[in-house]
C-alpha cells in the first residue's frame, strides 16, 4: 500500500546562503515555519522591487514512524525557483523550476536519524525562467512536501514528476463513444488497470471503449471518470479523466464537442495578499467561487504551472484551461534546457487533466528579445517536444501587441494569440478593434485569440470623467465595456482572457495609489472587492440566477449637478429608484444609463425582476479630492474644458501623426520626444525600431501620451501654447 505524508510542521527556516553543513548545524536557531511558506509574502508586495532574492534553508528531521517502509519518496509540489535537496547531508537531487512539481528517492540514504535539507534560491539566473517578468519572483517551498512510501514493486515517481498513469481519452461524437488508452509506468510485471466499472490486466497500457459516454461538458456538465492501476503488490495509481472534443475554427472560433463555445473567461496569477504564493486549499477554493460566480468558462492559468488542485477545480467546475511554462518577455541563450524540462514536467504532470485544451509556449517572449534564430529553434523545440507529448491537444503563444503579424515566430504554434493593451498603456479603444479586424481580414485561415487585455484601477479612485491613466474604477469599467463588446461582435476569436481576475504583486510597480501591485484585476488582491468591471463581466457571461448591480457604489460625493447612474445586470430590463420614486425603466443587454439631477444626499435603487441593488450618494460643492489620482492630469483636463482650442492652428489634442506632417510643429514634437529619450532610453529604442509601434504612436493625441509620461501642468501649457503659435495647412 501506499502512504503519503504531508510534511507541513517542524521546519527550521534559516534566511543564509550557507553551506548544508553549516545550515544543519544551526538549524536549531532558525525560525519555526509550516509550509507552505514564501520568505516574500510581505516584502515581494511592498513595491520597491528590493525583495529578498537569494539561497534560504528549511531542514527537518525526519522521525522514525515517517521513514518506516520499503521505498520512500520525498514529493516537492513546488520550490521556487531552484532546489537542492539533501539527507543527513549528502546531495540528492537538484531542481531548476519553481512551478512544477518533482520527486526524489530517500531510501537507500536512511541512517539511525534523518535531517533532510533542502536549499531553495530565487536569485537571479540566466538559466532558468522567469527572469524578467511583470509579477514577484516568490521564493521558498510554497507548496506541500509529502513523503511517499510505496512496496518493491510501485508506480514510476522519479521520471518528471509523473503520476504513472497516462489517460488518454479519444470520443466518436457520432457513435457517442470513447476510446480510451491508458499507460502506465512501473516495475511490476503485470498491471489490473479499471475504467468505468471494467478492469483488464495488461503489462502496461490497456484500451477500453465506453459506450454511450458521458461527456465533459464545460460549465454545464463537467463529467469524470476514473481510470486506476493496481500492481501485485497493492502499489495503486488513480486519476480522473473526462471525455471531450477540442477543436478551433479560424472563423466560428473554439467548439466543445462539436458546438460552438466561445472561450470567455480570465486570468489567474496564484499569489494572495499577505501570503504570497504561499496559499492553501481553501484559498484555491474560494478563487474558484469567485471564477464560477463570474461565469467564465475559461481561464488562463498564466504565467507558469499552477497547483494540482487547481487544475482539479477546473476540471471538477468545467473550465477550459490555457497551461503555460514561464518562457517570459526575454529569451535568454542559455535557458533553452530550462524550457523544455518546465514543459515536460507540465506536460507529464497535467496531462490527465481534461480541462486543458492548450500548451502554452511562451509570453511576449519578444518584448525584450529580437526575434533571431535562437529564439525560433526554441519554439520549434517546445512546439516539436508539445506535440510529441501530447497530439491531442493544441499549441498556442501569447504575443506582445509589437509583434509583426507577419513575424516568423507566428507559424509556429498551432494557433496563436496576442496581448493588446490599446485603450491602456497606449492608443485608443477602437485600435484593439481595428487589430483583430485587420488581422483577420489579411489572415482568414489562421485561428486567433486574444490572450490578455486590462487596465489598471484603485477602487478608491472615481470620475465622471473618466480616462485612460487615471486610474479609476470608472475607466477601467468603460475600457471593458468597449472590449466586451467588441469580443462580441468578432465571435472568431477563439478564447479571450481579462488581464486580469485578481491584482496581483508586481514589487517592481508603484503606482495608481498602491506599491507593488499591478491592479488590472477586476477583483482586489486581497479579494475583499469586487470592481465594477467584474460586474459587468457576471452580468454579460452568468445566467444562472438574475442580479443587478449599480456601479460607482464607492463614488458617493459627486460635484455635479447631473450625474450618471449605470446599471449592470444579466435581466433584460432595469428601473431605477431615487429616493423611493421611480424615475426610468430601461431595457437592453448587460449595461443600463440612467441621468439623474443631483440635489442633495440620495438613496439610489435599481430593480431588475425581482432582485434589487441599493446605493447612496451626495452631491458636493467640491471635488473630493481623495477620487483623484492623477492631480496634474485632471486639473489639465479642467484647464482645456475652460480654454478655447483654436482648431485652425496644432494644439496637444492633435494626433502625433498630423502634427508630424507640418515641419515646424514636428519639429518640436521630435525635440521634446528625443528629450525623453536620452531619459528613458530602452524605451524610445523600441518605437525606434519597431514600425508597427512608430504607426501606432502616430495615432495618439499627444495630450494621451504627455499624461501617459506623467509630464507636469505647465510644461503642457506650454507646449500647446506653442502649438497653437502654428497654423494648420
Ligand atoms: C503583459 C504581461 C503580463 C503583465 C501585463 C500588464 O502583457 O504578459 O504579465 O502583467 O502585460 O499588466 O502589463
Amino acid at each position: 500500500m501506499r502512504k503519503i505524508t504531508v510534511l507541513k510542521d517542524g521546519w527550521k527556516f534559516l534566511k543564509a546562503d550557507i553551506p548544508c553543513e553549516t545550515a544543519m548545524e544551526y538549524a536549531a536557531q532558525g525560525e519555526t515555519v509550516s509550509l507552505p511558506h514564501t520568505w516574500n509574502a510581505v516584502d515581494g508586495q511592498d513595491g520597491g522591487n528590493d525583495y529578498h532574492r537569494g539561497t534560504c534553508w528549511y531542514v527537518r528531521e525526519l522521525s522514525k514512524e515517517e521513514t518506516e517502509g520499503e521505498r520512500l519518496f520525498l514529493e516537492f509540489a513546488g520550490a521556487a525557483m531552484s532546489a537542492d535537496v539533501y539527507l543527513n547531508g549528502k546531495h540528492l537531487v537538484h531542481h531548476d523550476g519553481g512551478y512544477s512539481a518533482f520527486r526524489t528517492e530517500l531510501s537507500g540514504h536512511l541512517a539511525e536519524t534523518n535531517i533532510l535539507a533542502v536549499s531553495v534560491n530565487n536569485t537571479d539566473s540566466r538559466t532558468v525562467y522567469p527572469q524578467k517578468a511583470d509579477f514577484t519572483f516568490y521564493g521558498g517551498l510554497y507548496r506541500p512536501v509529502s513523503l511517499i512510501t510505496v512496496p518493491e514493486e510501485h508506480f514510476e515517481l522519479l521520471k518528471d514528476g509523473t503520476p504513472g498513469i497516462k489517460v488518454t481519452p479519444v470520443v466518436d461524437l457520432e457513435k457517442k463513444c470513447a476510446h480510451v488508452t491508458v499507460e502506465t509506468w512501473h516495475n511490476g510485471n503485470s498491471v489490473e488497470i479499471t475504467v468505468n466499472g471494467e478492469t483488464k490486466t495488461c503489462e502496461k497500457k490497456s484500451e477500453f471503449v465506453i459506450e454511450n459516454v458521458h461527456l465533459w461538458d464545460g460549465l454545464d456538465d463537467p463529467f469524470l471518470y476514473t481510470a486506476s492501476a493496481k500492481l501485485a503488490s497493492g502499489d495503486e495509481v488513480s486519476t480522473r479523466f473526462g471525455c471531450r472534443v477540442f477543436a478551433c475554427d479560424p472563423q466560428k472560433g473554439f467548439f466543445l464537442n462539436g458546438r460552438s463555445y466561445p472561450l470567455r473567461g480570465v486570468s489567474r496569477h496564484q499569489d494572495l495578499k499577505g501570503k504570497g504564493n504561499a496559499v492553501g486549499r481553501e484559498d484555491l477554493e474560494a478563487d474558484m467561487a469567485i471564477i464560477r460566480e463570474l461565469g467564465a468558462n475559461t481561464l488562463r492559468l498564466a504565467h507558469y504551472q499552477h497547483a494540482q488542485e487547481f487544475y482539479d477545480l477546473c476540471d471538477e467546475n468545467g473550465i477550459v484551461v490555457w497551461a503555460e511554462i514561464p518562457y517570459i518577455t526575454m529569451h535568454m541563450s542559455e535557458g533553452r534546457e530550462n524550457t523544455l524540462s518546465q514543459m515536460k514536467e507540465l506536460i507529464t504532470q497535467c496531462y490527465n487533466h481534461p480541462c486543458i485544451a492548450v500548451w502554452g509556449l511562451s509570453n511576449e517572449i519578444t518584448a525584450a528579445s529580437a526575434v533571431n534564430e535562437d529564439l525560433l529553434e526554441n519554439h520549434r523545440l517546445l512546439n516539436e517536444l508539445c506535440h510529441r507529448m501530447d497530439p491531442t491537444r493544441l499549441t498556442t503563444m501569447a504575443n506582445v501587441f509589437m509583434l509583426e503579424t507577419d513575424s516568423p515566430i507566428l507559424d509556429i504554434p498551432d494557433i496563436n494569440s496576442y496581448n493588446l493593451y490599446f485603450g491602456w498603456y497606449l492608443g485608443d479603444l477602437e485600435q484593439n478593434d481595428e487589430f483583430f479586424d485587420e488581422y483577420h481580414e489579411k489572415y482568414p485561415d489562421r485561428v486567433i485569440g486574444f490572450s490578455e487585455y486590462g487596465a489598471d484601477a484603485n477602487p478608491a479612485f472615481h470620475s465622471s470623467h473618466p480616462e485612460k491613466g487615471d486610474y479609476t474604477e470608472e475607466y477601467q469599467a468603460l475600457y471593458h465595456e468597449h472590449m466586451l463588446k467588441m469580443i462580441e461582435d468578432r465571435p472568431y476569436l477563439w478564447a479571450t482572457h481579462v488581464w486580469n481576475l485578481f491584482d496581483f504583486a508586481a514589487d517592481g510597480r508603484d503606482e495608481g495609489g498602491k506599491h507593488g501591485e499591478n491592479q488590472k484585476g477586476l477583483v482586489t488582491f486581497d479579494r475583499q472587492t469586487r470592481k465594477d468591471a467584474f460586474w459587468l463581466y457576471k452580468a454579460a457571461w452568468n445566467h444562472k440566477e438574475p442580479f443587478v448591480h449599480l456601479c460607482g457604489k464607492r463614488y458617493v460625493n459627486r460635484c455635479e449637478d447631473e450625474t450618471e447612474i449605470k446599471v449592470y445586470s444579466n435581466q433584460n430590463e432595469v428601473r431605477l429608484y431615487v429616493d423611493g420614486t421611480l424615475i426610468g425603466t430601461e431595457t437592453g443587454k448587460t449595461v443600463f444609463r440612467f441621468r439623474i439631477p443631483l440635489m442633495g444626499n440620495h438613496v439610489i435603487r435599481a430593480e431588475a425582476g425581482n432582485v434589487s441593488d441599493t446605493m447612496c450618494i451626495n452631491r458636493v460643492s467640491e471635488p473630493e479630492e481623495s477620487y483623484i489620482f492623477n492631480k496634474a492630469a485632471a486639473s489639465v483636463t479642467n484647464w482645456f474644458d475652460a480654454n478655447e482650442i483654436d482648431p485652425s492652428c496644432f494644439s496637444i489634442q492633435d494626433t502625433l501623426g498630423a502634427i508630424r506632417e507640418n515641419p515646424q510643429a514636428g519639429a518640436i514634437i521630435d525635440a521634446m520626444m528625443a528629450k525623453g529619450a536620452s531619459e528613458r532610453g530602452d524605451v524610445a529604442d523600441a518605437v525606434k525600431d519597431n514600425p508597427g509601434l512608430q504607426r501606432m504612436m502616430a495615432r495618439m493625441t499627444l495630450i494621451s501620451l504627455l499624461k501617459q509620461s506623467g509630464a507636469d501642468e505647465e510644461s503642457i501649457k506650454q507646449l500647446n501654447r506653442v502649438l497653437q503659435g502654428i497654423k494648420k495647412a
